[in-house]
C-alpha cells in the first residue's frame, strides 16, 4: 500500500464522524430556531444530538431572554437542563407540552422511528405523546427508506424484568427474528433503564406493518413500551453531509 491509501484509511472513518457531529447540530439548531418561541414548555429528548438543540435553547433563553420551561425525556435529560441553567419542570406540573424535541435510531420515508438505542424510549414516548408538536433531529446516517436499512441493532423493547424470557419468546414466535436481552458494557448484568426494566432488542428479519406490530407487541404481558414511534413525528430534520438541513 502507499503511504496515500494509507491515510485515505485511516482519515476516513473519522471525517465520517466530524460531519455527522456537524450533522447534529445542524440538525439541533434548525429545530430549535424554527419550533420554539417565548412562553412555551419544551419537552428534551436524549442522546448525542439533542446535546446541541439544548446548547442553542440555553443560547436563545440568554439572548432573547426567552422564558422556557422543559420537561426531561431521562435522567440525562435532566442532567442537561440543570446543567444549561434551564428551567426544569415535570409532567405533574406541564402535563401539555408545545414542543417535545428529540433524536432518533432510525427515519424511515413516512417518518416512522426506531428509538430507544439509549434505553430511554419510554419516557420518550410519553413525553412526545404530551407535546403538540413532535419534532425529530438526526444526522444524515439515521435517514432510511425502510426501516432495518441503517439500523442494525433492532427495536428496542422495554420489559419488566421478570417477563423478558416469555416475551422474547412471543415475539420470535409470531413476527420472526430474534429478542435479545440488553447487556451492560461490561456483560455483568443487563441494561436497567430510569424505570428498573430490562431491554430487549427485537432484530425482524424482514419489513412489517409497523403500526399494527407495534400495538401487537405492547398487547404481550409484561412489555411496557416499544421504541416505534408511528404516527408521532410531525417533522424530522436531518443534518446532511454537505452542510444542508434536509426536512421530511
Ligand atoms: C434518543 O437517543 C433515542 O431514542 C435514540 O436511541 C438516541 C439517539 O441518539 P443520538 O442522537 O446520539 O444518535 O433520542
Amino acid at each position: 500500500e502507499t503511504p496515500f491509501t494509507q491515510m485515505r484509511l485511516f482519515t476516513s472513518p473519522s471525517n465520517r464522524h466530524g460531519m455527522a457531529e456537524e450533522a447534529k447540530k445542524l440538525a439541533g439548531y434548525a429545530a430549535v430556531d424554527n419550533h420554539v418561541q417565548n412562553n412555551q414548555v419544551v419537552g428534551v429528548g436524549s442522546g448525542s444530538t439533542i446535546v446541541y438543540a439544548v446548547d442553542r435553547l440555553a443560547e436563545r433563553v440568554r439572548q432573547e431572554k426567552l422564558n422556557i420551561v422543559c420537561v426531561p425525556t431521562s435522567f440525562q435529560a435532566r442532567q442537561l437542563i440543570l446543567q444549561h441553567g434551564l428551567t426544569l419542570s415535570d409532567l405533574d406540573r406541564h402535563p401539555e407540552l408545545d414542543v417535545a424535541i428529540d433524536g432518533a435510531d432510525e427515519v424511515d420515508a413516512a417518518l416512522t422511528l426506531i428509538k430507544g438505542g439509549g434505553g430511554c424510549l419510554t419516557q420518550e414516548k410519553i413525553v412526545a405523546g404530551c407535546a403538540k408538536h413532535f419534532i425529530v433531529i438526526a444526522d444524515f446516517r439515521k435517514d432510511s427508506s425502510v426501516l432495518g436499512q441503517q439500523w442494525k441493532k433492532g427495536v428496542p423493547i422495554e420489559v419488566i424484568p421478570m417477563a423478558y424470557v416469555p416475551v422474547s419468546r412471543t415475539i420470535a414466535k409470531r413476527f420472526g427474528g430474534e429478542a435479545v436481552l440488553r447487556m451492560a458494557v461490561s456483560k455483568a448484568g443487563p441494561v436497567v433503564t430510569d424505570n428498573s426494566n430490562f431491554i430487549l432488542d427485537w432484530k425482524f428479519e424482514h419489513t412489517h406493518n409497523w403500526k399494527e406490530v407495534n400495538i401487537a407487541i405492547k398487547m404481550i404481558p409484561g412489555v411496557v413500551e416499544t421504541g416505534l414511534f408511528v404516527g408521532m413525528a410531525e417533522r424530522v430534520y436531518f443534518g446532511m453531509e454537505d452542510g444542508n438541513v434536509g426536512v421530511r
